[in-house]
């Protein structure tokens, strides 16, 4: 058996377990592992500018293939950078694996230089961690590391490694494990038998029913048979922020996204269904408003993989603990042997009154915005611009704020995998990093940061990654020049008091700015020149462009549902229009 060093057998372990790229940033307690990687060439290292955006990008390579993203750091200022990556991925239950430089054991405890206790500050945002204690054990860790981070429901998992486990002169075997398995942990993927039964018979029986599917459809690989099943049915699909993409956006049964900044007609369908399925999502308070007031009417069959998430918020009439593909395998297994179909009365009369809803308020039907030319330019036509020029088949990474909302309700995905962006702990500066992560996984295809002003500036030295790795990638800035989703908000609930939300004189100059790191820079003001400068921007296939596109200042996003104590479909449609 070869012998070898603990930074050695690192970086053979984690070409073992499948990885290409490696995101990082060098330092100290991890300078025998960089020296490592040095020896080699089987894993590639992509240096980044800073921690976060280490995590972000193999944040955003993970969500556009599926596999798990790796990052390592060191000790200290490295781990704690880290951390707001971390958090992100476990908010959206993102595979990734963060290896963590730690000071050397004898000096764990005393205050060392960069010295933190890693394991103590990521405890509550990882799905599991680890401190690898000796030589012999990092294959190992690694292994099961990879293998807890993608399975059941997955997430970020920290290995921590003090120096000397991974110091030269100390050499052992090798040997990586063919297979992990751990005691402790065995998720399910099978459903009960017994309640997918009692959920088929709800399926068959419902009169105004509506699927509503989170990215645990996505992250379980479940699109296919989601699709499948809404279509035997002609059941209407909504999706939550993170599960755009796992129906076809432009599909007739598809009724837009749901919740805060939801479409009228699927919040209001919701409201007033008589059963939803909901299929790896999650009941977050940003689609159920006030709990106490979710769904009145309707029976709850609830599919997922981690049986925490269910009735954690909302009481689950039919709770299903499995994997979404294997559980709706099962269900649509069950619908055509049973040979019944779904009432076919009722269901035409509940698409007729869902048209109806569409027809008073729809995002996607009736264009109320712009296209008319000249002036101001409308946040919203410049993301059906951007889906016009990429034949709706790019790769969008977005960062939070109003931007994020637009690009989510009017970017029609149809297919998974396609939507990058920090749903559950929404994290300006994830954009640009995350794209990164995107176009090293995707390098023909087309990838978009839809991004603002202020988020930008939170990751903004990536530019430079860009062009070290030749990462070319479109950030599309919609300059509202402030803090615009703040800006909403100090609107509607503070009286117009814009506190802290304007940069005043101070906004870099942007185009400057990407000339400066070796990009392109357009500016855009009028909507005359939105579509040629837009589509100069993508000819350029092997050139990062930064788009700094003007608009409206004063556009709101809508609908917006009524806090507090509103229901689901109490929403503002416009700024004097409610429901
Ligand atoms: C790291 C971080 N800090 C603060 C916030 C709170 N926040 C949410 S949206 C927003 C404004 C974003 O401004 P911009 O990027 O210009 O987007 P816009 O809403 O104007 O489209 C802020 C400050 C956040 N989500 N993330
Ligand atoms: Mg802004």
């Amino acid at each position: 058996m070869e012998l070898m060093s603990g930074g050695d057998i690192l970086i053979r372990a984690l070409h073992d377990a499948g990885v290409e790229h490696l995101l990082g940033y060098p330092g100290g307690a991890a300078l025998h592992i960089y020296d490592a990687i040095f020896r080699q060439d089987k894993v590639k290292h992509i240096l980044v500018r800073h921690e976060q955006a280490a995590v972000h990008a193999a944040d955003g390579f993970a969500r556009s293939t599926g596999k798990v993203g790796a990052v390592l750091v060191t000790s200290g200022p490295g781990a704690t950078n880290a951390i707001t990556g971390i958090a992100t991925a476990y908010m959206d239950s993102i595979p990734l694996v963060v290896i963590s430089g730690q000071v050397a054991q004898e000096k764990i405890g005393e205050d060392a230089f960069q010295e933190t206790d890693m394991m103590g500050i990521s405890r509550p945002i990882v799905k599991h961690s680890f401190m690898v204690k000796r030589q012999e054990d990092i294959a190992e860790t690694i292994a099961k590391a990879f293998y807890i981070a993608s399975s059941g429901r997955p997430g970020p998992v920290v290995v921590d490694i003090p120096k000397d486990v991974t110091a030269p002169e100390i050499k052992v075997p090798y040997k990586f494990p063919a297979k992990v398995k751990i005691r402790s942990y065995q998720p399910t993927t099978k459903g009960h038998s017994g309640q997918i039964k009692r959920a088929v018979k709800e399926l068959l029986g419902a009169k105004k029913p509506v699927i509503y599917a989170g990215g645990g459809v996505i992250i379980g690989e479940a699109s296919e048979q989601l699709t499948r099943l809404a279509r035997m049915l002609n059941v209407p699909v909504t999706n939550t922020l993170m599960g755009l993409g796992c129906y076809p956006g432009t599909d007739p049964q598809f009724l837009g996204m749901l919740g805060m900044h939801g479409t009228f007609e699927a919040n209001t369908a919701m409201h007033h269904a008589d059963l939803i399925l909901a299929v790896g999502a999650r009941f977050d308070d940003r689609v159920t408003n006030t709990p106490s007031k979710f769904c009145p009417e309707a029976t709850i069959i609830h599919i997922d993989v981690d049986p925490a998430s269910i009735s954690k918020t909302i009481p689950a009439d039919i709770p299903i603990v499995g994997s979404c593909a294997v559980v709706l395998d099962d269900i649509i297994e069950q619908v055509e042997a049973s040979g019944k179909k779904p009432d076919k009365n009722a269901l035409d009369n509940w698409w007729k009154q869902i048209d109806e809803w569409r027809a008073r308020h729809g995002l996607y039907t009736a264009s109320r915005y712009g296209e008319s030319g000249g002036s101001l330019i409308k946040p919203q036509d410049v993301i059906k611009m951007l889906h016009k020029i990429t034949n709706g088949d790019a790769y969008v990474c977005s960062d939070v704020g109003q931007h994020q909302m637009f690009a989510a309700q009017y970017y029609l995905f149809d297919k998974p995998r396609r939507w990058i962006n920090s749903g559950g702990l929404g994290t300006m500066g994830f954009g640009l990093p995350s794209a990164l992560g995107v176009k090293m996984a995707h390098p023909q295809a087309d990838v978009a940061v839809v991004t603002g002003e202020g988020s930008i500036q939170m990751c903004i030295q990536e530019l430079s990654s860009c062009t070290q790795h030749q990462l070319p990638v479109k950030i599309i800035t919609l300059n509202n020049q402030a803090l615009g989703m703040v800006k909403q908000w100090q609107d509607m609930q503070y009286g117009s008091r814009y506190s802290h939300i304007l940069y005043e004189d101070s906004l870099p100059d942007f185009i400057k700015l990407a000339e400066a790191y070796g990009h392109v820079g357009m500016k855009v003001t009028s909507y005359d020149e939105l579509e040629s400068k837009m589509r100069e921007c993508f000819a350029m296939k092997d050139r990062t462009v930064f788009m700094d596109i003007y608009v409206d200042p004063s556009e709101h996003v809508y609908p917006m549902q009524v806090a507090p104590n509103g229901t689901m479909k109490d929403l503002w449609l416009s700024k004097t229009e409610r429901t």
